[in-house]
């Protein structure tokens, strides 16, 4: 049993995010998945989310590939997580490349996969503004 970890914000849930998570699941059998807190997104990334946590946990927990939703509050909770989880691998998009290397000191292999093109939270809220 493979077990795949990747955190992220996961606002205005979009076909970018499911190809990631589609791709994550693919590396293994059972796909974690570390969503952002409200208070995590504001303090860490200033990000103010449309969605909830709440809300936005809900929307992942309805995807076929995530097998389980548990909350991202800091940076540093990666490490603890890939042996509380039993990860074999952790991944995230390539905008994020190189940054958690250090995770493969856990034991854990590290992937980064290509980002979906054209398609970002931020770009949505731009064209709904405009
Ligand atoms: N993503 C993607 N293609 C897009 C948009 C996002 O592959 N067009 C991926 C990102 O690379 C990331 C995941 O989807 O792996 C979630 O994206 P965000 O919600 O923007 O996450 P982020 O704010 O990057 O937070 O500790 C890690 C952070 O929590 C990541």
């Amino acid at each position: 049993m493979r077990r795949v970890i990747t955190y992220g914000t996961f606002d205005l849930l979009h076909y970018g995010h499911i190809n990631l998570l589609q791709r994550a699941k693919a590396l293994g059998d059972y796909l974690v998945v570390g969503l952002s807190t409200d208070e995590f997104n504001w303090n860490e990334k200033q990000k103010k989310c449309y969605f909830s946590f709440e809300k936005r946990k809900r929307l992942l927990e309805a995807v076929r590939y995530v097998d389980l939703v548990i909350p991202e509050q800091e940076w540093e909770q990666k490490r603890s997580d890939v042996h509380e989880y039993h990860i074999d691998t952790f991944v995230m998009g390539d905008d994020w490349q190189g940054k958690f290397d250090y995770l493969s000191e856990e034991g854990c292999d590290v992937v980064y996969l290509p980002r979906t093109p054209e398609i970002s939270t931020t770009q949505i809220k731009k064209d709904l503004k405009s």
